[in-house]
């Protein structure tokens, strides 16, 4: 059975203000309880959570995003519903507070505060899945995974690993562990979006569509298409975060 002691949280930080205003200020990591191990200027995701997993030995890696904030009792509740999920399902080896089944259904519940409400629903039965929001991810150490260091930038490693769970005979589910999301506007999907989405349509070729938050994986090019034309009038991205983590938390019913 998990502990408190199998955690580790790694994180992936380009600005100290966010990390302090976040994940930092999480109960669970304020109190020392849960360790926290800092990732700085890598060239990837994959190379920067691959660095993250050779500083520490925790059987439960916490890969989450500089601006998530884990609501108080988060970590008991996390060793609550990993210990069943573990009885349920005992071949997982992912799991997150938000991900989509290989239909194309959401499954989940986080506060995300870009769109000011809550994504998901309360009360869901973990759910299997073959991509995640990768806001926070929740990995079971399985000594033959690494994160794929050819998949560029900053995106998709979430739904890549899912299917790299996948091909190791493992699986994935969303779990309801909710937490805020303060994040700010995703402002282009060009760029290292288009370049992670392209590297990781030619890896899963064989099994496309795959389903993502942002845009589904086909070989169709519409749905990418249609996502980047609905982002056009999203203004470039804030210095600033829009609102308080613990005051989204408290509203939400979070803690
Ligand atoms: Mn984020």
């Amino acid at each position: 059975m998990l502990k408190a002691e199998d955690f580790c949280l790694i994180a992936a930080v380009d600005s100290d203000a966010v990390l302090e205003s976040c994940l930092r200020r999480s109960p669970d990591v304020a109190s020392g309880r849960l360790p926290l191990v800092v990732i700085k200027d890598a060239k990837c995701m994959s190379a920067a959570y691959n660095e993250g997993l050779s500083r520490t030995s925790a059987a439960i890696c916490l890969f989450a995003h500089q601006d998530v904030y884990l609501p108080k009792g988060w970590l008991d509740q996390a060793i609550t519903t990993l210990n069943a999920l573990g009885e349920a399902h005992p071949d997982w080896m992912v799991a997150g507070p938000y991900g989509i089944t290989p239909d194309g259904q959401h499954i989940g519940r986080v506060w995300d505060v870009t769109m000011k409400r809550e994504l998901g629903t309360r009360g869901f039965a973990p759910t299997a899945v073959g991509s995640f929001d990768e806001l926070l991810l929740i990995f079971r150490r399985t000594e033959n995974f690494r994160f794929d260091e050819n998949l560029p930038h900053f995106h998709l490693y979430g739904t890549d690993m899912v299917q790299m769970a996948t091909d190791l005979g493992r699986s994935a589910f969303a779990v309801e562990l909710p937490v805020v999301h303060n994040n700010r506007p995703i402002v282009s999907l060009g760029g290292g979006y288009l370049k992670a989405y392209r590297y990781a349509r030619r890896k899963w070729r064989a099994r496309l569509p795959i389903y993502t938050s942002i845009c589904a994986l086909t070989d169709n090019p519409l749905p990418l298409w249609r996502a980047r034309w609905r982002r056009r009038h999203v203004k470039a991205r804030p210095d600033h975060l829009s609102a308080d983590s613990v005051e989204i938390a408290r509203r939400a019913g979070y803690e």
